[in-house]
């Protein structure tokens, strides 16, 4: 069984998260989602609508998705595939080439971002229907 990882905060879920967690399955046979607390969203400088339990929901309900679980820190990635065996380690291409160092532990794939679609952009226009 190939095992893939990927990590995100997921918030406001739309289509774009899913051609990556699509994709990301299609890499293997099982698919782990580390998916970011609202903590560490603090340390990513972003404030998610959703809090964890409630992006945690919505992803478990994704049929791509085989665990869901919590990302704290920068620092987990070599742990986390060490500890759940993970073969692939899957991100969108807005990160290329930042973990490059976890290809001494597994393979490293960077996945083109949909474009036009946004967690940001989404508020975005939200914002502008509330202020007409
Ligand atoms: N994504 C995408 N297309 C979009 C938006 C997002 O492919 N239009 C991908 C991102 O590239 C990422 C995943 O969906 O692989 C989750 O996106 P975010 O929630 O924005 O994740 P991010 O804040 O980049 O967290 O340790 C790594 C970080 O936790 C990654």
């Amino acid at each position: 069984m190939k095992r893939v990882i990927t990590y995100g905060t997921f918030d406001l879920l739309h289509y774009g998260h899913i051609n990556l967690l699509r994709r990301a399955k299609e890499q293997g046979d099982y698919l782990i989602v580390a998916l970011s607390s609202d903590e560490f969203n603090e340390l990513k400088g972003k404030k998610s609508f959703f809090n964890f339990e409630e992006r945690k929901h919505l992803l478990e309900a994704i049929r791509f998705v085989d665990l869901v679980i919590c990302e704290d820190s920068w620092k987990q990635k070599e742990s986390d595939i060490i500890k759940y065996e993970v073969d692939c380690f899957v991100i969108g291409d807005d990160w290329e080439g930042q973990f490059d160092f976890l290809k001494d532990i597994c393979d490293v794939i960077y996945l083109e971002r949909t474009p036009e679609i946004s967690t940001t952009e989404i508020k975005r226009k939200l914002e502008t229907i509330g202020n007409k």
